[in-house]
């Protein structure tokens, strides 16, 4: 008899040969794996052979719960979350998978018996990075809550053939590099061409009556892509269920080119294979910068367009009505991305199903929800009319009566206010017009959020202030979170055991029990071992530093982290200037005292946005002039890690003492980094901005380190007229003209220019009137972290109290609030119960 390794109570059900739970089939299927599906044989297997033979494993033992889900939910007639996201930054998903099957550690040493190295195999895995950052690694810990809470839901978005670029550092510059994702094949998805869809683009509309004499419109389009659906389970923690995401690839449709083909036309439709396939080619690296390509639309309405037109076909397989579409479905809009949705649901539901507008429109309304994510100017996207007529002609017509009908509203709601109307127009006519895609989505919605407190205010007072005072009731707010079994159980697995040893594991689907650590942070036993499984994660990274980097770090020394996008408004020019006001205070003075530091930094730059590469060349450039700096005696650090993506992330937060989350009060939404470094007792260093106040709000004001204007200042000093070279004196003085000198950049003063004098004659996001409150700031973290002891009482106690900042949390308000959905368990079905 096979000893059962595994002996959890969540898998009391039946399990078949296939997934058995035993050391001995994980090795037997392994090893098969490499013969049958690989096609090799230990001496030519690669790494990455390995790493998929153990995939495949894994991906047995989840696709008995993934048929159990799927015919529950066709069963159930459940209802079901759509989660609308043109990004998904999923990160690896080999190790999330294990633990949350509950198998980690029974498949690490099934592994490593058979002589491998198990971490090994688990960093081979290409992470799906389909998605810029935080937006698109929110939607990913969404659904895997989503999943853990057992709520049935579809993650919807497009499987991009290329994610965000590979970032690599030459010269220290940022250059770019295509990922290549799919190079050695994906073992975590599922290819359904049986359910394909046709995506229309282009063409013009024409007015016929049906066989009812009926007024219809036609949309003639001038081109047709096909849509598969690539599908990938999402596994719940230590549940039956495994949800779906269901990414969308571009393809040409067979049938469509024989026209041209009949023609003779060969290479004509070759040439429109090429185009079609285009469509869902690479990720547009932009996170907060709008392209207003046309390639970028036509993305965002071949996914939403697939993704409703499957919704269709779900309501068709389970016999339910087209007019009960809002009953079935709740789909949420990851800002506006999708929120040509509104439009083409109205399409759908009128021109196809041949409901009448009023109902159509009332199913609408209830169907979706809206997340706004930013209130960058430059974010909110709005489309020129020219190019939205030419690529969806019947959606304009479509949102030109929804606009009619909806400022026939604001002008009897408002009456007489003309200006009004003219700001809350679906179209901006100001000048060359525009489709306002937010407040298409606004009045699409019967919900409408922000991703943290101060985001959700400023939305009512701002930019969507319209539309509240029109319809207060819709908006709300919603604190992003993410999700523990990714962000500690994963990442960081010596936290994990040292909680659990004291309080159990429940923490990790309750994140609010961490509470329970409280009363250890006055056990000095315990504060030593905190402080020992830092340090363990921090000799971890170091390693990872020098591999990646050739810079050796001093484990002991504080590790102070900024890792996200390089935009201005986050400000890593802001902590760059500190470090070289400590440099020139080290070299001014070379027996003052400071606390030894490491920086670190990584984040990508969007190719185009060429301060944020200039920011991170003036990254590189101090750390290569300061960390061969013999007089700064290892006291000082700067690291640029290459590439930040999920992967990277998971070392970097277990090992940080400090987390930077400096952007200019009322810039930042919300901020998730900041959640993954609190929860794994880094203490923050922040703004009064996004979601920063929830966590000194709950980790208490002594436990984190305050500095900046407040948003209300902010106002204030731009409404006054900042000058920003008002602030221009003493130790920032010389930390300005020292990088103007050229001497971090071989006497060439030129280099840093464009971004020096961007700060001493604009400076829009105000680094030089919040330098000396954050420099002061950090003298303080330099002091506290002196005292080593009460450091590991402060970060014991932001762990014990990050609860809050669970994806849990979070989704089930959604699920009680905006979307009504019910958790629905699976019960585990057998081979013998899907006979047919
Ligand atoms: C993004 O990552 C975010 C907002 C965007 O606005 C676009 C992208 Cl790609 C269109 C971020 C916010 O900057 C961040 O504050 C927030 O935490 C995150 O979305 C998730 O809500």
């Amino acid at each position: 008899m096979a000893t059962p390794l595994v002996a959890v109570e969540h898998r009391t059900e039946p399990q078949d040969e296939r997934t058995a739970l035993t050391k001995e089939a994980f090795q037997r299927d392994f090893f098969n794996n490499l013969f049958y599906i690989l096609g090799k044989f230990p001496t030519l297997a690669t790494k990455n052979d390995y790493y998929q033979a153990l995939a495949f494993v894994v991906r047995d033992r989840m696709l008995q719960r993934w048929i159990s889900t799927a015919a529950a939910y066709t069963k159930q007639g459940s209802r079901t979350v759509a989660y609308f996201s043109a990004e998904f930054l999923m990160g690896p998903h080999l190790g999330n998978n294990l633990v949350n099957l509950g198998i980690h550690d029974e498949v690490r040493k099934a592994v490593t018996e058979l002589g491998l190295d198990f971490n090994e195999l688990l960093l081979e895995e290409d992470e799906p990075g389909l998605g810029n950052g935080g937006l698109g690694r929110l939607a990913a810990c969404f659904i895997e809550s989503l999943a853990t809470l057992q709520i049935p839901s579809l993650g919807y978005g497009i499987r991009y053939e290329f994610g965000i670029f590979h970032q690599e550092i030459v010269d220290g510059w940022q250059t770019e590099r295509t990922d290549k994702w799919l190079r050695f094949g994906n073992p975590w998805e599922i290819p359904r061409p049986e359910w394909a869809v046709h995506v229309k683009l282009g063409g013009y509309t024409e007015p016929y009556r049906d066989e009812f004499y009926r007024h219809r419109v036609r949309w003639v389009p001038d081109r047709l892509v096909a849509a598969v659906p690539y599908d990938t389970p999402i596994l719940g923690y230590h549940t039956n269920t495994a949800n779906t995401l269901r990414l969308w690839k571009a393809e040409a449709p067979e049938s469509f080119d024989f026209a041209v083909f009949n023609r003779g036309d060969y290479y004509g439709a070759v040439m429109q294979k090429v185009s079609s396939e285009n469509l869902s080619k690479v990720l547009y690296p932009n996170d907060e910068q709008l392209q207003g390509k046309e390639l970028r639309l036509s993305q965002q309405y071949f996914f939403v367009s697939a993704s409703l037109q499957d919704m269709f076909r779900i309501l068709k397989i389970q016999k339910i009505p087209v007019e009960r579409f809002h009953e079935k479905f709740a789909a949420q809009l990851n800002d506006t991305h999708p929120a040509i949705a509104v439009a083409e649901l109205m399409r759908l539901l009128i021109d196809e199903n041949v409901v009448p507008w009023e109902q159509a429109w009332d199913i609408t309304r209830r169907t979706f929800a809206y997340t706004n994510h930013t209130l960058l100017p430059e974010a909110l996207e709005c489309w020129p009319l020219p190019l939205f007529a030419k690529l969806l002609p019947r959606h304009l017509e479509i949102i030109f009566e929804i606009n009619a009908r909806f400022l026939d509203e604001v002008r009897i709601r408002f009456y007489g206010d003309e200006e009004r109307i003219a700001r809350m127009s679906l179209i901006d006519e100001r000048g060359e017009r525009y489709v306002r895609m937010a407040h298409l989505a606004c009045v699409g919605s019967h919900a409408i959020n922000g991703v943290a407190e101060l985001h959700s205010e400023l939305l009512k007072q701002d930019v969507l202030r319209d539309f509240y005072e029109l319809w207060p009731t819709r908006f709300g707010n919603k604190t992003n979170g993410v999700t523990p079994r990714r962000w500690m159980a994963l990442s960081n697995p010596r936290l994990t055991k040292l909680v659990s040893s004291h309080i159990g594991d429940e923490w990790i689907t309750d994140l609010s029990q961490l509470r329970r650590l409280e009363p250890l942070a006055e056990d000095a036993g315990f504060r030593q071992q905190w402080l020992d499984v830092k340090r363990a994660c921090k000799c971890d990274f170091a390693a990872v530093a020098l591999k990646k980097t050739g810079i050796t770090i001093d484990p002991d020394s504080l590790f102070d982290v900024q890792v996200k996008r390089i935009h201005e408004y986050k400000r890593q020019h802001l902590n760059i200037l500190h470090v070289v006001a400590l440099y020139h205070r080290l070299r001014s003075n070379p027996n003052v005292d400071i606390t030894p530091r490491t920086f670190i930094f990584g984040g990508k730059a969007a190719p185009g946005y060429h301060i944020a590469k200039l920011i991170i060349k003036l990254i590189t450039s101090v750390g290569d002039v300061v960390n061969r700096d013999p007089a700064v005696r290892d006291r000082l650090k700067v690291v640029f890690l290459p590439n930040f993506n999920v992967k990277n992330g998971q070392r970097i937060y277990p090992a940080a003492d400090l987390s930077e989350q400096v952007s200019t009060a009322g810039k930042e939404a919300s901020g998730t980094g900041n959640m993954k470094f609190s929860m794994n007792g880094a203490l923050t260093i922040g703004t009064m901005d996004g979601a920063n106040i929830e966590i000194r709000e709950e980790v208490g004001a002594e436990n984190f380190f305050l500095f900046g204007l407040t948003t209300p200042e902010v106002g204030a000093l731009k409404a006054s007229g900042y000058n920003p070279a008002n602030y221009l004196d003493g130790e920032l003085k010389e930390v300005v003209e020292l990088i103007r000198s050229g001497f971090f950049s071989r006497g060439d003063a030129e280099l840093f220019r464009p971004l020096i004098d961007g700060l001493v004659h604009h400076d829009p996001y105000l680094v030089f009137a919040d330098f000396d409150s954050y420099s002061k700031a950090q003298q303080q973290v330099s002091a506290a972290y002196q005292d080593r002891d009460h450091w590991a009482r402060m970060s014991i106690l932001n762990s014990a109290r990050s609860g809050k900042f669970s994806s849990d949390r979070t989704i089930r308000e959604y699920c009680d609030d905006i979307w009504k959905a019910p958790a629905v368990p699976i019960r585990l079905l057998t081979q013998e119960d899907v006979k047919v």
